[in-house]
């Protein structure tokens, strides 16, 4: 078994809606055991910033799949959402991203594990670090608090209240 979390994003339609849907899939999902959900955050976009804010959230979840298992299931609920990315960062109604799974690292062509943008993101971080504050990254050996605390908040990031 592994403790796995999973980053959620939309910035495209009804975009809480968008990852509520892909959360009911995601315990729908056999394999896949979803143990908690974080609060909702509506984040200034980064990589591509011509674009609306994202809604960003977290899910912890429970398996004993294989990383690339999870990764392909990750991507049929995308499918299944008709995820349309006509642009690399730009706007998406659903993305689905494995952050960590327990203390794995993976580097292969088409997963990295952990993800390896999220010590420059805090709308991962914010929403991580809610259900996990003493979780550790497994290469750079601190707790997601202290990569939060590291990154600062430059980027512009509002948890929702009560909107979970
Ligand atoms: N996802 C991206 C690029 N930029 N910005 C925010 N705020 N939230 C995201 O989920 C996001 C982004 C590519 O996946
Ligand atoms: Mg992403
Ligand atoms: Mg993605």
């Amino acid at each position: 078994m592994n403790l796995v979390y999973i980053g959620l994003g939309s910035n495209m339609d009804d975009r809480a809606r968008n990852i509520r849907t892909a959360i009911e899939h995601m315990r729908n999902s056999k394999g896949l055991k979803v143990l908690r959900v974080s609060s909702f955050y509506r984040t200034e976009p980064m990589g591509y910033e011509d674009q609306d804010w994202f809604l960003n959230a977290a899910v912890e979840l429970q398996t004993s799949l294989l990383p690339f298992q999870v990764l392909e299931l990750l991507q049929s609920i995308e499918q299944k959402m008709e995820r349309s990315t006509p642009v690399k960062w730009g706007p998406r109604n659903i993305d689905l991203d494995i952050l960590f799974f327990g203390d794995k690292i993976v580097e292969e062509p088409d997963l990295t594990i952990p993800h390896p943008l999220v010590e420059q993101r805090r709308f991962v971080l914010e929403p991580l670090v809610e259900l996990a504050p003493n979780g550790i990254h497994p290469i750079h050996k601190k707790t997601f608090q202290e990569l939060l605390d590291e990154l600062g908040n430059a980027q512009k990031v509002e948890k929702i209240q009560g909107d979970s």
